[in-house]
């Protein structure tokens, strides 16, 4: 590799002379300088210092079989060299597509066979968003065109992404959303249920105001709701299990499409392919991508329930949308054999039965009762530490989200890698992790909390 006549200095100037980081304050990085990691195998990352790190993130929530697996980089050597890109525009097609688009139409809930391809969740949900508003004017009714979101969702980056997301901060710098979207409240009972209001209640709750959201509009404007089945990058917020069904129940009573992102739980995340039928419910749209291919290619499909399709095939006429890369040859290669691999190694199952009851009792156990620790939760192999100044009372320290930053600091130090959000430390692991895997994780958090305590004692 070529990087490999430079120094880590080196590395490090240069791209702070030259690259714009995503979702990064520049000024800030240009006096710490970025971590490089140069290599990875199996659960863990390398940096350019040679320090091993346990990756408690899969990349970014995307690599769900590990690092260094030679047959994905045969795969896609294999059909490189056999056809690197043709495109699927003007009635053309490849074969790694068409093979793809047949084993997610299987392994998808059944009232799921059709898929549109882009290179990433975020022109997923565009395509996602252009696709409910096509589909309600080929119904013959193009007013339907609202969507209801929820505060603090991620479903991207675009301008689209954007818009349907809740982050008030990205909202704040887009200078102008894409119209006609609305956000209500998340299903967060550790922040918003009532005193003494049950789980199962709290989620019917979150749920109504789907249905106030729908009433205030009138149920002929509105198009669609979107939801991520848990929300990922706000935080691992886990519905109570009375909320997605009882969502559902509300969109079908108005007649209102039911969009699920699971950009994140898809394959696997949760302890079933997908997170609609770890909840149970039947979305119109799927938006997924990520683990599609473990992250070793970019590539998102949007799944397209039969309703949606019906319409769009029987009505026909031109759908004016696709991107250069929908359908790339590679990237499909990639995701057929990434599947192949999940399904032959039983990694979902894995999750459902063995690992993901395995990391609730663990998180439990280890880290529940420290200190520092207000709630843990986790569904599947996704978790979150809740990160408190006083455990009865739920306060956090000042400025928020600081000390979310000082044990996140502390757990990459020990050689632990995972994500701070707000005040909330986040787990999402490869599926491979085993119980040993999840052992390790927890001795390493458990230490960085203690560490952590120390030093916010100290303030
Ligand atoms: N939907 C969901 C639910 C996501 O989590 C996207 C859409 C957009 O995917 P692309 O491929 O366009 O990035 C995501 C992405 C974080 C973090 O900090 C999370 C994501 C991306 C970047 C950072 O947790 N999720």
């Amino acid at each position: 590799m070529t990087y490999q006549n430079y120094s880590l200095k080196q590395l490090q100037q240069i791209d702070a002379a030259h690259h714009l980081h995503p979702f990064t304050d520049h000024k800030e990085l240009r006096e710490t300088g970025s971590r490089i990691i140069t290599h990875a195998n199996g659960p863990f990352i390398y940096d350019a210092d040679g320090t091993e790190i346990l990756d408690g993130m899969a990349g970014l929530w995307c690599v769900n079989v590990g690092y260094g697996r030679d047959e994905l980089a045969e795969a896609a050597y294999a059909q490189m060299k056999e056809l690197p890109y043709y495109n699927s525009f003007f009635k053309c097609s490849t074969p790694t597509p068409v093979l793809l688009s047949k084993k997610l139409a299987e392994l998808a809930p059944k009232h799921v066979s059709q898929v549109f391809y882009g290179s990433s969740g975020s022109e997923a949900n565009d395509t996602a968003l252009r696709l409910v508003r096509h589909y309600w004017a080929l119904e013959g009714r193009p007013e339907k065109n609202r969507v209801i979101s929820r505060k603090s969702a991620y479903h991207g980056s675009t301008i689209a992404g954007t818009s349907l997301g809740g982050m008030e901060p990205m909202h704040k710098q887009l200078g102008g959303a894409v119209p006609n979207i609305v956000h209500v409240m998340m299903p967060y009972a550790y922040e918003l249920a009532l005193p003494g209001e049950s789980d199962h209640d709290f989620g019917i709750r979150a749920a109504k105001a789907v249905e106030d959201a729908i009433l205030e509009a009138g149920a002929d404007k509105v198009a669609a709701f979107i939801g991520e089945p848990v929300m990922g990058a706000g935080g691992v917020k886990i519905p109570p299990m009375s909320y997605w069904p009882e969502v559902e129940r509300i969109c079908r009573k108005y007649d209102v499409l039911l969009m699920l992102d699971e950009v994140i739980t898809g394959y696997g995340r949760t302890g079933e392919w997908f997170a609609a039928q770890t909840f149970g419910i039947e979305p119109d749209t799927i938006t997924t991508a990520k683990a599609l291919t473990s992250g070793y290619q970019p590539l998102s499909a949007l799944l397209v329930g039969d309703r949606v399709a019906k319409t769009l095939v029987d009505k026909g006429g031109e759908f004016y949308h696709g991107y250069t890369y929908s359908g790339h040859p590679v990237a499909c290669a990639v995701a057929l054999k990434n599947l192949e691999i999940i399904e032959r190694e039983g990694l979902v199952e894995r999750v459902k039965n063995d690992t993901g009851p395995y990391f609730a009792q663990a998180l439990q156990e280890h880290l529940a009762g420290h200190r520092l620790v207000g709630e843990v939760r986790s569904i599947g192999l996704m978790g979150a530490i809740e990160i408190v100044k006083d455990k009865a009372t739920k306060e956090r320290y000042l400025p928020s989200g600081s000390a979310a930053v000082i044990v996140r600091d502390h757990a990459v130090a020990q050689g632990m890698m995972l994500r701070a959000t707000g005040d909330t430390m986040i787990l999402s692991p490869p599926l491979i992790w085993t119980r040993d895997t999840i052992d390790m994780a927890c001795e390493r958090i458990a230490k960085a909390l203690d560490l952590a305590d120390t030093d916010l004692q100290k303030r």
